[in-house]
This record gives structure tokens, C-alpha cells and sequence, in this order.
């Protein structure tokens, strides 16, 4: 009979299990790197691609090292983040220069270059380099806490994972270790629903035994981020409509509105055009057709943005220090928000005319 092993079954399972990926059973250090990077706060299958295009036309850690960082950054493009695409420059570039063109193997080394955290470390030098760094993303962290039995993901909680991950993480393959417990996380212990019924390290797992798995880690309650009503109007005087320049502060700062803002509880879209047009330009508009509505979100809340075609109403709009008037043909010389961009692509539609 087979003795139960937590880390060979774990491995055994992987063997079989694993998914083909176009940046897994490979042994080029930087092709390694590189897909760690991209990794990071981004789905698998967002990725294969980018990854795909960028190995092809950047092969080595030298075409990197003399391309153009705006270059580069088109490669990126669409991909987010883009501060990894600049730091993966700026450390391969160190690589080259101090280190001769080959990857540092010692920890503190490798952690010294731009971008380059715990996470991304571990994970290199136990994959390329068959090091015993342990990774810790979200999916092991999960794992984890239902094998260890941990309600909440504190700090100290995260000492005693990280611990027993280095007491478990296979010597001979700890790339492979590594791989498994993500792809663990990710394949078989879900959030919710997770599939114990082929989870090859169940006889560990004290979340399993306490027979409600998914309460380990307890959920941390998201707050939810708040929606508003937002409304704007595009103020015509002849063939020129009004702009006024954001604080140097704050949100959006420096970029170019219109006059508008936030309809207040119980307030109509119209009424609350005038009330905010009135309040920031000194003079109550005329209100002469919707251009639509789009909807936007931020980090912290989203916005679903109503524009109008606007004209003046006797008293003219009051003129700020940073205010403009200017033709459809001039917004590219402004920076505006993209919830603006996204109303420009009506009006482009719809026609600018009234
Ligand atoms: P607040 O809420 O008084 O601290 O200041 P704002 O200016 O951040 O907020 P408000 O009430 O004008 O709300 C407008 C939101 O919509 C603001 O978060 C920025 C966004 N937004 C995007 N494009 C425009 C635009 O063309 N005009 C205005 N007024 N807001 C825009």
C-alpha cells in the first residue's frame, strides 16, 4: 500500500493534471521572468498572447536591453500596469550591465532590481533555478488557510503559511511545487464550491474535515463602491462650445470638463444640469438636446455621464482663468477624461451639429 505523502501526491497530481501553457515546462530564465511579470494581476489567458508576441520579437534579454521603452510599451499595450513593462526594462538593462547579461541567483540580487518583489523572486529562482523560495500569491494563500485551518489571513497567520510552506516545498522540484500549489488554487480549491472530491492533498486539509471548506479564509466583505448620475453640458457660442480646466488637485487633475457634476437625491437630470452649470459658470443655460449617455468607472466608484448640447441663455458664461472656448476639430490638443473620450465617440457618431 501507498503511504500518503502531502508533497508527492501534490506533485503526482500536477504531473498529470497540469494545463500547456506556452511559459510552463521551459527552461529559459528570462522567458520565465518575463511571464512572472506579465502574470501579475492578470488572468492566464490574457496573457498567452502578449507573452507570445512579445518572446517572438524580443528573443533574448539583449533585444530587450536596446529597445525603446515606448517600444516596448506598445507591446504592452492593453495588457495594464504598465509600470511593470518600464521596471522589467530598467532591471533587464541591469542585468546586462552589472551582472554580464545573466539573471542573479542570490535572493537579496535579484530583489534589488526594479520591480522585482517577493513574489516575482520566488517564483523565478524556484523555476529557473530550482531554488526553495516558496511562493505565496492569492490561490496558495487560499490553499493554505483550509489546509492549516486559518479564519483570517493576518500577518502573523501568513508567517505560520509561509512556514509551513518551506517545510513542505519539494527540494528536487521546487518550481514545480510552487506551480502545483497555484494550479491547485486555481483548477480545484475555489473560492466557492471548491472540488475536494479531487483534491489530492484532502487528507491534509482541516477545512475539508470541518465539512465547510469555503469558510476558510472567511470572506472579507468587498465594500461596495458607490454609483453616480453625473451630468455635463456642452455650452455653444456659435461654432465653439466651453471647457474649463480641472484643479491641479485631486481627481482627474489638469485635465479639461465641461461644466456639470454630481444630480443630487430626488433631483432631475435637467434641473441638476442647470443647478451645476449655474453655480460653476455664473449663468443658467439653455438645455437644447441629450447627446447620450455613457457609463464609466473609476477605482473607487463608478459614473454613468449624461451630456448635453447647451447654448447660452442672455447672461454670458463667465469666463475663468482656465477656461476656453474651442471647435470639435481642436479637443486632441486637451487632455480629458476617458468618460469624455467616450462622449466624443457619440458625437463623432451622431454629428456635432445642434
Ligand atoms: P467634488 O465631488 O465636488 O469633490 O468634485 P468633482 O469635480 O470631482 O465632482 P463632480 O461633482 O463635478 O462630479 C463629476 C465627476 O465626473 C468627477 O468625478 C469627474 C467626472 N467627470 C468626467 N468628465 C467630466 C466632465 O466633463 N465634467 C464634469 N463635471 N465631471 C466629469
Amino acid at each position: 500500500m501507498q503511504v500518503y505523502n502531502f508533497t508527492s501526491s501534490l506533485l503526482k497530481w500536477y504531473n498529470r493534471e497540469k494545463r500547456i501553457l506556452p511559459f510552463r515546462d521551459i527552461k529559459n530564465p528570462y522567458k520565465i521572468w518575463l511571464s512572472e511579470v506579465m502574470l501579475q494581476q492578470t488572468q492566464v489567458e490574457t496573457v498567452i498572447p502578449y507573452f507570445e508576441r512579445w518572446v517572438k520579437k524580443y528573443p533574448t534579454l539583449h533585444s530587450v536591453a536596446i529597445e525603446d521603452d515606448e517600444k516596448l510599451l506598445k507591446v504592452w499595450e492593453g495588457l495594464g500596469y504598465y509600470s511593470r513593462c518600464r521596471n522589467f526594462h530598467k532591471a533587464i538593462k541591469i542585468v546586462m550591465e552589472k551582472y554580464d547579461g545573466s539573471i542573479p541567483k542570490k535572493w537579496n540580487e535579484f530583489c534589488a532590481l526594479p520591480g522585482v518583489g517577493d513574489y516575482t523572486a520566488a517564483a523565478v529562482l524556484s523555476i529557473a533555478f530550482q531554488q526553495s523560495y516558496p511562493v505565496m500569491d492569492g490561490n496558495v494563500k487560499r490553499v493554505m488557510a483550509r489546509i492549516l485551518g486559518l479564519k483570517n489571513l493576518t500577518k502573523r497567520n501568513l508567517i505560520r503559511i509561509q512556514g509551513r510552506l518551506k517545510k513542505l516545498i519539494s527540494i528536487e522540484k521546487p518550481g514545480d511545487f510552487n506551480q502545483a500549489m497555484m494550479e491547485l488554487g486555481a483548477k480545484i480549491c475555489f473560492p466557492k464550491n471548491p472540488n475536494c472530491g479531487k483534491c489530492p492533498i484532502q487528507k491534509s486539509c482541516y477545512a475539508f474535515d470541518s465539512g465547510s471548506p469555503e469558510s476558510y479564509p472567511a470572506l472579507i466583505k468587498k465594500e461596495k463602491i458607490p454609483h453616480y448620475e453625473i451630468v455635463a453640458g456642452l455650452i455653444w457660442r456659435k461654432e465653439k462650445f466651453y471647457i474649463q480646466k480641472r484643479g491641479e488637485k485631486g481627481m482627474l487633475a489638469g485635465l479639461w470638463e465641461f461644466p456639470g457634476g454630481k444630480v443630487e437625491n430626488g433631483e432631475s437630470l435637467e434641473n441638476a444640469l442647470r443647478r451645476e452649470i449655474t453655480e460653476e459658470c455664473g449663468a443658467t443655460p439653455i438645455i437644447l438636446k441629450k447627446i447620450g449617455a455613457i457609463k464609466h468607472a473609476y477605482t473607487h466608484f463608478s459614473i454613468t455621464f449624461h451630456g448635453y448640447h447647451c447654448q447660452e441663455n442672455g447672461t454670458p458664461i463667465r469666463n475663468r482663468e482656465f477656461s476656453k472656448w474651442i471647435q470639435p476639430n481642436q479637443i486632441d490638443a486637451f487632455p480629458f477624461p476617458k468618460a469624455n473620450h467616450k462622449l466624443f465617440s457619440l458625437l463623432n457618431e451622431q454629428g456635432w451639429d445642434v
